[in-house]
């Protein structure tokens, strides 16, 4: 079966023709690497090869400015809400009293650039006014430069049976924009439960930032999608206070917080024409409907999707996984 992804072969991950001859050795060094499908496996984790040289290119070139804030997570785990909420903490200052109001028109992931695609190694191409760089690299992957810096990192994570069923629906959605035949369910759930998925084996990936943020607490802040969902307000807060640009208390009384968490809200975003009808260029290579970054926002669809022995299965795997490490995810 083929990729839902471009192949590697023609793209162009650099302007000069030292980035060419080097973006060549990298596809050469991923051809040698163990590969599963689609999928190439690099420092303990399975990766698309075509985001394997973006990773590739960042661990050897990203230089991180000093007040960069970096939102960290495996796909499909509430990344788009947290850009959403990030961005429009650290910007309603400087969007006078309209707050987010880039949000009305720019998907979230138009406003806080990926890591591992080239517009965020290249600060020609990035706001830098606005500190935000997302990535869905590992903990153990992540640039030296990076980790050896001062710059905050927030993780967010999710149920996993969750995450899966929306990864899932998510790559079914561009391999039929392809007009590729999708994995089915079960396949795809083999795969994920053996640890083969994009930035997979999930678990790995949840246990990285985890130990991080207890090793770093004041560096790495570490949410659940689920407790997010609970209490926005609260999160908004704590984001915000993590973040350095607490709200005074004359924001708050004037509903600040609220605003931003009605702003980024799922029927909020979901429903802008942006998000409706725009398109979302993944580093020009490939094209994504905005509207399959919005699927449903719900805790517990995987029930609509996976009988409840898959379920069950898929929790007993994450619970001998995470054992030992202090960590419940909520189910
Ligand atoms: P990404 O890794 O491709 O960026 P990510 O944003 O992490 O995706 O995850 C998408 C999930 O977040 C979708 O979940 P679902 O498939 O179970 O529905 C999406 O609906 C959900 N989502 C997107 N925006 C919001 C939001 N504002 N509030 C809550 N959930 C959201």
């Amino acid at each position: 079966m083929e990729s839902s992804l471009p192949s590697t072969q023609n793209l162009d991950f650099g302007e000069s023709a030292e980035r060419k001859d080097e973006a060549k050795s990298y596809k050469e060094m991923i051809s040698t690497f163990p590969r599963v499908q689609w999928w190439s496996y690099y420092e303990g984790f399975w990766y698309h090869s075509m985001l394997l040289e973006g990773i590739m290119s960042a661990q050897d070139h990203f230089i991180p400015q000093s007040t960069d804030i970096f939102i960290t997570s495996s796909p499909k785990t509430g990344t788009t809400w947290l850009k959403a909420l990030t961005f429009a903490i650290c910007t309603r200052s400087r969007l006078s009293g309209s707050s987010a109001s880039a949000l009305l028109t720019k998907m979230p992931h138009e406003c806080v650039p990926l890591l591992e695609y080239h517009r965020a190694q290249n600060p020609m191409k990035r706001d830098c006014a606005v500190p935000l760089v997302s990535t869905h690299v590992p903990y153990s992957s992540l640039p030296k430069s990076v980790v050896s810096s001062c710059c905050k990192m927030i993780y967010i994570c999710r149920d996993a049976k969750d995450a899966f069923v929306s990864l899932w629906h998510f790559i079914a959605e561009l391999q039929r924009s392809r007009n590729v035949e999708p994995l089915s369910l079960e396949e795809a759930f083999e795969l994920f439960c053996s640890g083969i998925s994009g930035y997979g084996p999930y678990w790995d990936h949840v246990l990285g930032y985890w130990r991080a943020s207890l090793e770093f607490p004041e560096k790495v802040l570490f949410l659940t999608y689920e407790e997010m969902k609970k209490d926005t307000a609260a999160h908004v807060k704590k984001l915000a206070e993590f973040m350095g640009c607490s709200f005074t208390l004359e924001e708050e009384e004037e509903g600040e917080v609220q605003k931003i968490v009605s702003m980024c809200s799922f029927d909020k975003l979901s429903n802008l024409e942006v998000n409706k009808n725009g398109t979302h260029s993944l580093d020009t290579l490939i094209d994504v409907k905005n509207s399959a970054f919005f699927r449903k926002g719900e805790i517990g669809d995987w029930k609509n999707n996976l009988t409840p022995e898959m379920g069950a299965r898929l929790d007993d795997i994450m619970e001998q996984k995470l054992k030992g490490s202090g960590l419940k995810l909520p189910r």
